[in-house]
């Protein structure tokens, strides 16, 4: 019996399957569902087995949005020393290559859970908002800052003062995703997508991450020379010699993760 109850989880090959499973409420991230989604992907984080993670939800709704009925009795003081939201910190924590698979509404709280991954990749169906402010709130789990990196002030300013919605194509076009599949597609080509991170070296896709996020936390001439710091230091992998190798031999590498 699985140990979760509002998420499934299974593993095909290298790639965790991560899928939020609150269907009657549209997916809404209550505290167990955030409990048990970054619970288990910390577990898949700390299996060397496992080489990227996909993040998905139904047809209808990837999540809509934070527990709105989980939240509306709540104090000022229930949030505030819970530091209610903090745990999701400890998912864009994990090391492992993270994608959302997103099909229908991503509002809110859901928006936010998919930037938190390292990209989204859109079913035609998707729809991105951050409509807190229609409930007297603000996006609380990274939404004002992350969409406002993936956007721009523009449409991110729009989306948080208004609620408006975006598309999957207005979304690819703004940057926020990555690609807009058909909806029909969606998990086998974000599991194929996966697959193929996950047969590269781990610990190479996790430099790699770690220097592409480096870009939203400094200044061009330290994220550089951070770049350059790791870049050498893939020298120290075996998988560098393999990748390399490979290639002179003119062969398919096999990458060892270390
Ligand atoms: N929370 C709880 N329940 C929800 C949520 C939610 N976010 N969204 C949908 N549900 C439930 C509905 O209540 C309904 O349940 P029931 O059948 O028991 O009434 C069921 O899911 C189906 O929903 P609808 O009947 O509403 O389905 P529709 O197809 O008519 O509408 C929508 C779909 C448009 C997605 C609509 O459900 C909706 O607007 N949902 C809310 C979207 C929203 O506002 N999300 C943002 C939530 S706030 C947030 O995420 C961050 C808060 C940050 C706070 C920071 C504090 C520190």
């Amino acid at each position: 019996m699985s140990e979760y109850e509002t998420i499934l989880t299974e593993t095909r090959g290298r790639v965790a399957l991560i899928t939020l499973n609150r269907p009657k409420a549209l997916n809404a991230l209550n505290s167990q569902l955030m409990h048990e989604v970054v619970a288990a992907a910390r577990a898949f984080d700390r299996d060397r087995g496992i080489g990227a993670i996909v993040i998905t939800g139904s047809d209808r709704a990837f999540a809509a949005g934070a527990d709105i009925k989980e939240m509306q009795s709540k104090s000022y003081m229930d949030v505030y020393l819970d530091d209610f939201f903090a745990e999701w910190d400890a998912l864009a924590a994990v090391r492992t290559p993270t994608i959302a698979a997103v099909a229908g509404y991503a509002l809110g709280g859901g928006c936010e859970l998919a930037m938190i991954c390292d990209f989204i990749l859109a079913a035609d169906t998707a729809q991105f908002g951050q409509p807190e402010i229609a409930l007297g709130v603000i996006p609380g789990i990274g939404g004002s800052q992350r969409l406002t990196r993936a956007v721009g002030k523009a449409k991110a300013m729009e989306m948080c003062l208004t609620g408006r919605k975006m598309d999957a194509n207005e979304a690819e076009r703004a940057g926020l995703v990555s690609r807009v599949l058909p909806a029909a597609d969606l998990l086998d080509e974000a599991m194929t997508v996966a697959a193929s991170i996950a047969e590269k070296s781990l610990p190479v896709a996790m430099m790699a991450k770690e220097a592409v996020n480096r870009a939203f936390e400094t200044t061009l001439t330290e994220g550089v020379r951070f770049e350059r710091r790791v870049f050498h230091s893939t020298f120290a992998t075996a998988d560098q010699t393999e990748g390399m190798t490979a290639f002179t031999e003119k062969r398919t590498p096999v990458f060892e993760n270390r």
